[in-house]
């Protein structure tokens, strides 16, 4: 091969200050590893120096430690957009050490193109095989990788042996025309392939190769408890009563669902919910859960943008590739949540919030209206333009000290105009049709805590006159007693 091979301090050493890096990968699925963490040890090095280092990064979602992580503590992040879950990165946004813009993940190829935001100059991707004439099999995720090594003038390629070069076939690489000549995106249906398998590139922008054998840095879930196996039965019992009543097909819609312990446990009971068909997913997360469930020939397909599976489940994928090549596709993020081809599949979104209101508008992003805690994600692609838009919480947090519903959200991410549907353990809010009162009325009777109630009826009953009743004295009152108190639950509405 005509490719010079490098070591990750070779690759790391051709990177400068402020340089803006587009990453292979979408969550901890696909992304580099090696590059990324002798690139924070030289800005480490830097630093000491008393030299600035900073780079700016582009990704399809979140990433392994080796990038977020590893950049974070060494304080390398200029800026970083879409969406992160990095404990360490959180903390450099919170702090405002590094700027995060936390953007819809089907937007941000386009925007890239478009030039609304800096052209990301060098791609470091991860991949289980590339050709003389450029041609780049990606490992397991896609992410914004397509649009990238278009716009990059140097691409760095981490070869990862331990990801089986037999993957080609797996991907369906497609990246639409820009408008004023954008056609419909031709999916028609989740196991639609529209472009090409690989990623193909001037063979003269690949500067270098480092090669590695290393697993995926995806975590495994914590077991299901009661509370979310009690939303996941709430959630899949729903979706039956909406067959019978006809307003599901018999033969059922896709699926999208969000990433996390309650997702898992959502598709894990709708999995063994006999009135529910066998069914397909068209989502950006495949997770365990469903690996399983299409073994069993529960899940009949699935089309997302990464295998966020752990190391072994993914082994079981790779034991027996031919049967998984066969039921599942992964695509760019740009296509896998694009708002035209969620809304035409007519898919049931479901995904998780940190807190919601009595009126039905979601927060996901901010912890107490300030701290970021990942960022929005693919959740308002799906939710805006799905069939049935489902958001799923626990009803409290912190042990109850916690209502995760509350008068009015302390951050707006998804409103009242697109939430369909609340669903908690204690029960589920069906929102159609209904007005802000009525919404009130039912998010407090079917999904807040017993706990809590008390204290939300209370409020709406505090004689506000107008269509949607909030107090604007007094709609923050849970979060402002529990920066001071640490627990919501002491609100008392005399002070109001
Ligand atoms: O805190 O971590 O200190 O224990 O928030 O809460 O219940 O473990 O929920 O891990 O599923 O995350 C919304 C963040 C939920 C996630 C969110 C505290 C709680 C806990 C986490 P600890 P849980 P999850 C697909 C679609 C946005 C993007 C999205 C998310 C921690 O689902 O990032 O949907 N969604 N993408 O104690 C203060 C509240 C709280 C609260 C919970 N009301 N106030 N803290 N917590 N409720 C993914 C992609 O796009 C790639």
């Amino acid at each position: 091969m005509g490719f010079k091979f490098m070591t990750a301090e070779e690759a790391a050493d051709q990177i400068k200050n402020e340089d803006i890096i587009g990453f292979s990968g979408f969550t901890a699925a696909g992304c580099p590893k090696v590059i990324t963490q002798a690139l924070a040890v030289k800005a480490e090095k830097e630093h000491e120096t008393g030299r600035p280092f900073k780079i700016g990064i582009f990704t399809g979602a979140s990433t392994g430690d080796a990038i977020d992580g590893a950049l974070a503590r060494a304080h390398a992040i200029k800026f970083r957009s879409p969406y992160q879950s990095s404990a360490d990165l959180r903390k450099e946004l919170n702090n405002r050490d590094a700027h995060y813009y936390d953007l819809h993940l089907s937007e941000l190829p386009q925007y890239l193109r478009y030039g609304f935001l800096p052209k990301p100059t060098v791609a470091i991707f991860e991949c289980c095989d590339v050709t003389e004439d450029g041609e780049i099999i990606l490992t397991s995720a896609v992410g914004i990788a397509p649009t990238v090594a278009h716009l990059a003038d140097k691409i760095f390629l981490e070869l990862n042996h331990f990801h089986p070069k037999a993957l080609k076939g797996m991907h369906d690489i497609y990246e639409p025309a820009d408008p004023p000549v954008r056609r419909e995106i031709p999916v028609y249906k989740p196991s639609d392939r529209i472009g090409v398998p690989y990623i193909k590139v001037d063979p003269k922008k690949i500067v270098g190769i480092v090669e590695t054998n290393l697993p995926n840095e995806v975590g495994g879930f914590t077991p299901t408890d009661e509370v979310t196996e009690q939303i996941g039965k709430n959630v899949s019992n729903f979706l039956t009563s909406e067959i019978e009543a006809g307003r599901i097909p018999a033969s059922f819609l896709p699926v999208q669902s969000g990433v996390g312990n309650v997702a898992n446990a959502v598709l894990g009971a709708m999995g063994s919910n006999p009135n529910i068909p066998a069914f397909e997913v068209y989502t950006e997360v495949i997770q365990d859960s469903v690996i399983k469930l299409m073994k069993e020939n529960r899940v009949k397909f699935a089309s997302g943008c990464s295998l966020t599976i752990s190391a072994e489940t993914l082994n079981d994928v790779y034991a027996d590739l031919d049967f998984f090549k066969e039921r599942i596709v992964l695509r760019p993020q740009e296509i896998s949540n694009n708002p035209e081809i969620a809304r035409r599949l007519g898919l049931i979104a479901i995904n998780t919030a940190l807190e919601a209101d009595i009126f039905g508008n979601i927060n996901s992003t901010h912890v107490v209206g300030t701290k970021m805690m990942n960022g929005i994600g693919g959740s308002a692609d799906f939710c805006r333009n799905s069939y049935l838009s489902i958001f799923t919480t626990p009803s409290v947090a912190k042990g109850g000290k916690i209502s995760s519903i509350v008068p009015m959200v302390s951050h707006l991410d998804h409103s009242e105009h697109s939430v369909k549907i609340l669903v908690t353990e204690c029960g589920v809010a069906d929102l159609r049709g209904l007005s802000p009162i009525q919404r009130a009325e039912n998010i407090i009777e079917n999904c807040v805590h017993p706990q809590y109630k008390k204290l939300l009826n209370d409020y709406l009953n505090m004689g506000i006159k107008g269509h949607t009743p909030q107090n604007l004295q007094a709609c923050f009152a849970f979060h402002n007693v529990f920066n001071k108190t640490g627990d919501m639950s002491r609100v008392d509405w005399n002070d109001y």
